[in-house]
């Protein structure tokens, strides 16, 4: 996912651009609002942490956009590609370095296993979408 902070700076391009010249291929990709109860969904696995309701009102505060990226070692590759959570500890050229301003809005979210890129993918894409995925 794209965060709304950058979504509104009009950073999507450079950010997808630099994706794909990482090597990922876009499977899938769309631009939605979600609302509180949706971000909540996304995010339950935080739900019981301090930051919880921040995340998903910041989540649900603008337009962000989803995708399926593939690449081998996709998930690995990709939390390397954006850097730590907090950008100011990113690495200097990762994405949340570059485009990421504070730990809440730090520029993208990546899924941290395959399990879990499964699951998320499956929260903003049908079936269809997701054929070319497999
Ligand atoms: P990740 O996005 O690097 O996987 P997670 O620990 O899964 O980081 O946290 C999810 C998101 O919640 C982070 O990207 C960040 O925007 C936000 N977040 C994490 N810790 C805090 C915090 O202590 N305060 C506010 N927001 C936080
Ligand atoms: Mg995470």
């Amino acid at each position: 996912m794209i965060k709304p902070t950058a979504v509104a700076q009009k950073k999507a391009g450079k950010i997808l651009d630099r994706i794909l010249e990482e090597g990922y291929l876009i499977i899938s990709l769309k631009m939605v609002h979600l609302c509180k109860r949706d971000a909540e969904a996304f995010y339950s696995i935080h739900k019981d942490r301090p930051f919880f309701a921040e995340l998903t009102s910041y989540m649900s505060s603008g337009p962000i956009i989803a995708a399926i990226l593939q690449k081998n070692n996709a998930v690995d590759d990709y939390r390397t590609l954006i850097g730590s959570t907090n950008p100011a500890d990113a690495a200097e050229g990762t994405i949340r370095k570059l485009y990421g301003t504070d730990l809440g809005k730090n520029a993208v979210h990546g899924s941290d296993s395959d399990e879990n890129a499964e699951v998320e993918c499956s929260f903003f894409f049908s079936g269809m979408e997701k054929m070319k995925w497999k």
